[in-house]
């Protein structure tokens, strides 16, 4: 089984980032909202414009939320899961209209990621990172956009 975990790593990146990794990111509203709309776009998959809780939860099974990387799997129980992607739907679903508009989708991943970032503070946390979903990753993103901002910050501009 050896060859399959070599293949295996090798799809994946890791990344150091921490809370002003991803608060940098959420506070910059036109790369923040771009990364989001792409992705509520994707998820979006009989393109009528509104998230439905089906499509909301493949979603959340991409973010990886229920899971850990900190080299252990964790497995839940799936009535569990099913509650926890239940309530979540609901926090996203601001209106209880039964879906999920873009400005939900927008305002909910900004809290997300505002708590990941209060969770992280100033320790930095390695995380892995799967490269099979380019760029599409909003965590990949923030890091990508703090290497940006770096190097144009060392080439002095
Ligand atoms: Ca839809």
């Amino acid at each position: 089984m050896s060859g399959s975990l070599r293949s295996r790593e090798r799809e994946m990146g890791v990344v150091i980032l921490d809370g002003s990794t991803v608060r940098a990111f959420v506070g910059d509203e036109e790369v923040f909202n771009r990364s989001v709309d792409e992705r509520f776009a994707a998820l979006d998959l009989n393109g009528d414009g509104v998230l439905s809780r089906a499509e909301l939860r493949r979603a959340l099974e991409t973010f990886r939320l229920l899971e850990t990387h900190f080299g252990v799997d964790v497995v839940t129980p799936p009535a569990e899961v099913a509650a926890l992607y239940n309530s979540i739907f609901d926090q996203f679903d601001l209106d209880r209209s039964g879906t999920v508009d873009r400005d939900e989708f927008r305002s909910e991943m900004r809290r997300i990621l505002l708590a990941i970032a209060d969770g992280l503070g100033d320790f930095p946390l390695q995380i892995v990172l799967e490269d099979d979903d380019q760029g599409s990753n909003l965590l990949q993103q923030a890091v990508d956009l703090e290497a940006a901002k770096t190097k144009a910050a060392a080439s002095g501009k």
